[in-house]
C-alpha cells in the first residue's frame, strides 16, 4: 500500500447493510480518536482523548449540534487494535439511516471512506497478520457450513500462519549455515549439511506434502462443491433433490417432463457446503421451453464437481437412459449412480445390476426418495467422496485456497529437488532453498506483489 494511503485516517459502516440490533462505524488512523472527539457528546462530559477509559457513552452529533444517535464509543489506541493504528469503533443503535449519518459526520471531518478490505490491509501491512490470516478474517465472514467456520476460525487465530512459520523458519536456517559452506569453501561441506539439518528438511518437507494433499477439503470447505441431479424424465430426480433438501422445494408429478427449469439450492454434507443443481429430465423434447430445460441440464451437468446420476429401477434400462450415459462419459465428472424408487421392486439387486451402462461410476447407492430408504448412506457415501479418506479435523492447518495450493507444491517441488540432491554444490542447494522461501513467501504475502495484494484485498468487504 502507497505510503500516503496509509497516512489516511480511513472509516466505514463494519456491520452488514439492513436493520439490526446495533451496527457499528470504524475508524482506523492516526487522527481517528481527533475526528470522534469532534463529533461526540459524553454524556458524562467526559474528553475521548484523555485518560485510558475506552468505552464511553454520549450522542454523536452534526456540526449544527443536532443529535444522530445514542452510542457507546469504544477507543482501542495503538498499537493495541486490529489495524495496530488508533481505532474507534462507534457502536450506533442500528437502522442505516444514522449509520450513514454518523459516517458522513466522521468523512465532512476528514476521514476517507475505506475501501474494501482495507482495515484488513492495515493490519496486514502493519505486520499484525500475516496473508493467510487475513485472507482467513475474510473466510469467516463467509463461511457457510459449521465446519468451513471452524476451518477459518483455525486458520484466522494462526493455525496455518504458525505452521508457514516455523516451516520459514526450519529453512532460512538451513539457508544461513549453506551459505556460509558457500562463503567459506574451504569448510567441509559435510559438516555444515549434516545430519540433522536433512533431518528437519526432510520433515519439513513431510509436512509440506501432508499441506498439499489436504488443500482439496480445505478448498471444498471454503468454496462448497456444485452436485448436479440428472437422469431421463420421471425417474426421480426433483423427488431426490427435495429428498437432500428436506424441503418440497421442486414440483414433482407423475408426469415426464416436469421440471423445466434448473433449482438451485445450498445444502451441507457433514459440513461440507455444496450446491445442489435440479435439472430438466434428458430426452428429444417435446416443445422448445422443453428443449431449453435439456440444453440447461447438459451445462449444469457439464459444470458440476460430481454429477448425481438418477435411474428408475422400476423400469428397464432404456435407450434414452445408455445415451444420456455415454454423453456422462465423455465430459469426465465422477459420477454416482443413483439407484431410485427400490421401494417398487423386490430384492436389493433388482434393475440396472453394475454393468448395464456404458459408465464408470465412482460409486453407486441405491434409495426410494419417496419413503427415504437409503437416503442417509447416499449422503454419507457422497461426503466421504468428497472429503476423501484423509480429510483432517477442521481445527488442524489447512491450505484453503487454490493460489496457497500451488505455492505449497512449488515449495515441496524445491525442497524435494534438494533432498534428492544433497551431495549437490552448496550454491544448487541455496538456489533450491530460496525457492522454496520464496514460494512460503507468497502464502504468508511477504513475497506476494503489491498487484496481487489489491486484488485479494479487494475482493473483501467494505469495513473490513
Ligand atoms: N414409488 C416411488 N415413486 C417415486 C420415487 N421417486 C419418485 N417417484 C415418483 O416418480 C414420479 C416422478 O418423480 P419426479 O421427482 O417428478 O421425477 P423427475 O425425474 O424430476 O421428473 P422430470 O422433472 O419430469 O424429469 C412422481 O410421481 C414421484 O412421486 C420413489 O423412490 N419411489
Ligand atoms: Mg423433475
Amino acid at each position: 500500500m502507497p505510503d500516503e494511503l496509509s497516512e489516511d485516517t480511513i472509516a466505514a459502516i463494519s456491520t452488514p447493510p439492513g436493520e439490526g440490533g446495533v451496527g457499528i462505524v470504524r475508524l482506523s488512523g492516526k487522527n481517528a480518536i481527533e475526528i470522534v472527539a469532534g463529533m461526540f457528546a459524553s454524556s458524562r462530559g467526559k474528553d475521548i482523548c484523555k485518560g485510558r477509559q475506552r468505552v464511553f457513552h454520549g450522542h454523536i452529533r452534526d456540526s449544527r449540534g443536532r443529535s444522530l444517535d445514542e452510542v457507546l464509543v469504544h477507543v482501542m489506541r495503538a498499537p493495541h487494535s486490529y489495524t495496530t493504528e488508533d481505532v474507534v469503533e462507534i457502536n450506533g443503535h442500528g437502522g442505516m439511516a444514522p449509520l450513514r449519518a454518523i459516517l458522513d459526520e466522521a468523512l465532512a471531518r476528514g476521514a476517507r471512506l475505506a475501501r474494501p478490505g482495507e482495515f484488513t490491509r492495515r493490519a496486514f501491512v502493519n505486520g499484525r497478520l500475516d496473508l493467510s490470516r487475513a485472507e482467513a478474517v475474510m473466510d469467516l465472514v463467509h463461511a457457510q457450513t459449521r465446519a468451513a467456520l471452524n476451518a477459518a476460525n483455525a486458520a484466522a487465530s494462526g493455525a496455518l500462519s504458525r505452521a508457514l512459520r516455523e516451516m520459514t523458519d526450519t529453512l532460512a536456517d538451513a539457508l544461513a549455515r549453506i551459505e556460509a559452506a558457500v562463503d567459506f569453501p574451504e569448510e567441509d561441506l559435510p559438516e555444515l549439511v549434516d545430519a540433522a539439518l536433512l533431518d528437519g528438511l526432510r520433515r519439513t518437507h513431510a509436512r509440506m506434502a501432508e499441506l498439499v494433499q489436504t488443500a482439496d477439503a480445505g478448498i471444498l470447505y471454503r468454496e462448497g462443491i456444485s452436485l448436479a441431479i440428472v437422469g431421463k424424465p420421471n425417474v426421480g430426480k426433483s423427488s431426490l433433490f427435495n429428498a437432500l433438501l428436506r424441503d418440497a422445494r421442486a414440483i414433482v408429478s407423475d408426469l415426464p417432463g416436469t421440471t423445466r427449469d434448473r433449482l438451485e439450492e445450498t445444502i451441507t454434507l457433514e459440513g461440507v457446503p455444496a450446491r445442489l443443481v435440479d435439472t430438466a429430465g434428458v430426452r428429444n423434447a417435446e416443445n422448445e421451453v422443453e428443449a431449453i430445460g435439456v440444453e440447461r441440464a447438459r451445462n449444469a451437468a457439464q459444470q458440476a464437481g460430481l454429477i448425481l446420476f438418477v435411474v428408475d429401477v422400476s423400469r428397464p434400462c432404456s435407450p434414452e437412459d445408455v445415451a444420456l450415459a455415454e454423453e456422462l462419459a465423455k465430459i469426465r465428472t465422477p459420477v454416482v449412480l443413483v439407484r431410485n424408487k427400490m421401494d417398487l421392486v423386490e430384492g436389493a439387486d433388482a434393475g440396472f445390476p453394475n454393468g448395464t451402462l456404458p459408465l464408470q461410476c465412482v460409486a453407486a447407492c441405491s434409495i426410494s426418495a419417496t419413503t427415504g430408504a437409503g437416503m442417509r448412506e447416499l449422503e454419507r457415501r457422497l461426503a466421504a467422496l468428497l472429503l476423501g479418506d484423509d480429510a483432517p479435523p477442521a481445527d488442524a492447518p489447512m491450505l484453503f485456497r487454490v493460489h496457497q495450493k500451488d505455492s505449497m507444491r512449488r515449495a515441496a517441488a524445491s525442497l524435494e529437488r534438494l533432498l534428492e540432491n544433497a551431495a549437490a554444490s552448496p550454491e544448487l542447494l541455496a538456489v533450491d532453498l530460496r525457492e522454496a522461501l520464496a514460494a512460503l513467501g507468497e502464502i504468508t504475502g511477504e513475497t506476494t506483489p503489491e498487484n496481487i495484494l489489491d486484488r485479494i484485498f479487494a475482493s473483501f468487504c467494505i469495513g473490513k
